[in-house]
């Protein structure tokens, strides 16, 4: 058996399908043949309008070149040229890119004939598009750059054209930091796909992430948290000062280079709320009362905009004129989601201006801040972008773009009035768990790539008009959860966006009834050779694992390798049997195939808990809303009134000494390390009265593994003072019996 130490991982074998075919070769000119082998057509995503494949194949050799008819058609064929790792030439190369007026902007053709590869488009976009098809009929290897000649591409023609022309996805690089070169390698992995917007969620409570230089603390103090910052550490992890920001030239780069690849880059500057951060640089913004403070240690948690301050739209003309002068999409999204407006009913002003105004709800404010906003940018020439909510009380200007989230229903309203993009949270944030026992949120749902490719509109309840108006679906990362995986990396990004990222460009592609699950399935497991090439670290299924008559058995349908480990052991081992066991319970299994990776999977009993009475007893007073009870009967978070100081403790007591054989200890909230003890260490007793330190907190939790007595009580002492919040969040604990 191979064992294999931690996340270290065999190097993917797979053969890219169709290509191991022998092929005679024929007649030979401009570095490629004309061979009579018929090879299969590989599985392309998204899928095409229209293929005809003819008998036959094209032999390109290393020779061949590249060519385009036009100068702006050049950083398409040096893109392409790039990856095949072909020359380009100035003459008619063996692959030529070129347009034809009767196409649609992003409309294409590709043709491999005997005379050669030629790719015509209506507009640049649908001159990439075919080239993106070009490169999913060649090896894999075109990922890596590393294409080894000769190649066989089989004779077909292909006549395509998306669905939607907002094929999107939005990246939250507030709660996490993500630079230039992170998002650009991102960049590059929605190209490969066809996604034609990305979306920059530049600023929110937790930072500010584009510089403005007219105001440059918002940027190079707001960009960075924890530390001696102003801006508080959030989501458990950050003692250091962390993050950072984008430079006007960073930004110029990552339009450029996404400018090249078909796809537009969306700012978002979220607002009215989600400003906490602003706000701690320019208290001035807030409305005009004194709040109670103390519960944060003096920080003040107000996020929202005041509507009434004149100064304030004084403040964001300047920022948005910034904006809008670096990016070159149509529209600015100006945000609108989840506003504490309890703030504008406190404020005497904003009272007062819904009294002149004549406004009887308080989210005509919003729709008046919206309105205003919507007019800075509009003497810029862009149109505005919001969240759905910002539409609940009013009319916006007709010219709106409104991404639905909240769910169908809210998407649906919109699109009866305003073109629309559909992201309902439910069916296409990313940030969500893929199944129960993974990470992510699971506050809209839990779900896997087969819930976002079973969406269609008219299953959904869209009508004739809300269809009309839906112009493209959008895929999210949210990224809160993030910060405590390795941010440095992109692994979890990549693990929680694909393979839902396929589902997303898929039925972003094609129409509500081209759906077939089981087929896209299998074509989604042969494009996993791609994203293996793409070093994409995408999320398999997990392995079905069956246990019977005293046998283990572990299989997968998707070319990956299955590993298990034995409870207590730090070793996987690679499967290649069934395993003959009496205690099926220690065992989990995974997959994986290059740097892709599996959930656990196991027989129920590997995850089962015990729920031991116990009290919770804190040095903290106990929220009342929130109680220590809730947590006690399992069933909820409980809160203490006010953040932690240094010495503060939280303590659990058992009735009875518990046995087991690993116990999760908490602050914070259920998937989200935020309202934790930022730091703190963890005591345990077996006889209530003597604590021995077992471990320190991280992201707010600990894992007691293997206690070697029954545990009477636990404490969590806090080592540090606040957490960006009014209260801290306790767990109940999490008690994995003994075996
Ligand atoms: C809701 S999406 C939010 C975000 C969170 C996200 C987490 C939206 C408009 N608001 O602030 O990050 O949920 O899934």
């Amino acid at each position: 058996m191979m064992v294999v130490a931690g996340y270290a991982f065999i190097a993917a074998t797979t053969v890219f399908a169709g290509c191991a075919h022998g092929v005679q070769s024929a007649t030979k000119s401009a570095g490629y043949n004309i061979v009579d082998t018929l090879l299969e057509m590989p599985a392309l995503i998204p899928t095409p309008r229209s293929v005809e494949i003819g008998e036959g194949t094209c032999r390109l050799e290393a020779v061949a070149m590249v060519s385009c008819g036009g100068e702006e058609l050049a950083p398409a064929a040096d893109y392409l040229a790039e990856h095949l790792g072909l020359q380009r030439c100035d003459a008619r190369g063996a692959i030529h890119l070129a347009y034809d007026p009767m196409l649609l902007e992003e409309e294409y053709d590709l043709n491999i004939s005997d005379s050669g590869v030629v790719i015509v488009g209506g507009g640049y976009g649908g001159v990439f598009n075919g080239v993106v098809t070009l490169m999913q009929l060649f090896p894999a290897d075109v990922y890596r750059s590393a294409v080894a000649y000769p190649v066989d591409v089989p004779l077909c023609a292909i006549h395509d054209m998306p669905r939607f022309e907002h094929r999107g996805f939005m990246l939250d690089v507030c709660r996490t930091w993500m630079d230039r070169e992170a998002v650009k390698d991102f960049i590059d992995l929605l190209a490969y796909h066809k996604i034609n917007s990305l979306r920059l969620h530049l600023t929110d409570d937790e930072a500010w992430r584009i510089d403005i230089e007219s105001h440059p603390e918002l940027a190079r103090i707001g960009g960075f948290r924890g530390g001696d910052s102003p801006i508080w550490p959030r989501y458990g992890k950050w003692n250091e000062r962390w993050g950072g920001y984008y430079t006007h030239d960073d930004i110029r780069d990552i339009i450029a280079y996404a400018k090249v690849r078909n796809i537009e880059v969306v700012p978002e500057i979220d607002l009215p709320g989600h400003s906490l951060c602003m706000a701690t640089m320019h208290p001035e913004i807030l409305c005009d009362y004194t709040p109670d403070t103390s519960r944060a240690f003096g920080y003040d948690t107000r996020s929202a905009f005041c509507v009434a301050r004149e100064e304030n739209y004084e403040l964001l003309a300047d920022i948005l004129g910034e904006v809008c002068m670096l990016f070159e999409s149509e529209y600015i999204h100006i945000g609108g989601d989840e506003v504490d407006m309890s703030q504008w009913r406190r404020c005497p002003h904003c009272q007062a201006l819904m009294r002149d105004r004549g406004m009887s709800a308080t989210e005509e404010l919003q729709q008046y801040f919206m309105l205003r906003v919507s007019e800075i940018i509009a003497q810029h020439g862009k149109k505005p972008a919001v969240w759905n909510e910002a539409i609940d009380g009013g009319m916006l200007a007709d010219n709106t773009l409104v991404y639905g989230w909240e769910g169908v229903k809210e998407c649906r309203d919109a699109a009866q009035s305003y073109s629309t993009i559909v992201m309902p949270g439910q069916y296409f944030y990313f940030d969500m768990k893929q199944s129960s026992r993974e990470p992510g949120h699971d506050w809209a749902a839990i779900f896997d790539w087969s819930k976002t490719y079973a969406f269609t509109l008219s299953g959904q309840g869209f009508d004739a008009v809300a269809q009309h108006n839906v112009v493209g679906f959008e895929g999210s990362f949210f990224s809160e959860l993030y910060a405590s995986h390795n941010p440095e990396s992109a692994d979890y990004l990549e693990y929680q966006t694909f393979p839902r990222m396929l589902s997303l460009a898929e039925i972003s592609w094609v129409a509500d009834d081209i759906r077939d699950a089981e087929a896209f399935y299998r074509r989604m497991v042969e494009h996993y050779v791609r994203l293996d090439a793409m070093g994409v670290a995408y999320r398999l299924m997990p392995p079905c694992v069956k246990y019977e008559g005293g046998v283990l058995r572990a299989s997968v349908d998707d070319g990956s390798d299955v590993y298990y480990s034995v409870e207590g052991g730090c070793e996987d081992v690679l499967y290649n049997e069934p395993i003959t066991t009496s205690t099926p319970a220690l065992y989990s299994f995974m997959s994986r195939r290059g740097v892709a990776t599996s959930p656990i999977s196991a027989v129920a009993s590997h995850f089962k808990t015990i729920t031991p009475t116990f009290d919770i007893t804190s040095s903290m007073t106990e929220s009342e809303k929130f109680s220590f009870d809730k947590a006690e009967s399992y069933g909820r978070l409980a809160r203490t009134v006010g953040a932690a100081d240094v010495g503060d403790w939280v303590m659990f007591t058992f009735d009875a000494p518990v046995s087991c054989r690993r116990m999760k200890v908490a602050t914070g909230n259920f998937q989200l390390p935020r309202y934790t003890f930022e730091n703190g260490y963890v005591e345990v007793s077996y006889d209530g009265v003597n604590f021995e330190r077992v471990g320190d907190l991280y992201c707010g939790m600990f894992f007691i593994e293997s206690p070697q007595q029954p545990i009477k009580a636990v404490r969590i002492t806090s080592t540090s003072r606040g957490n960006g919040a009014e209260w801290v969040s306790i767990q109940p604990p999490t008690i994995w019996p003994k075996l």
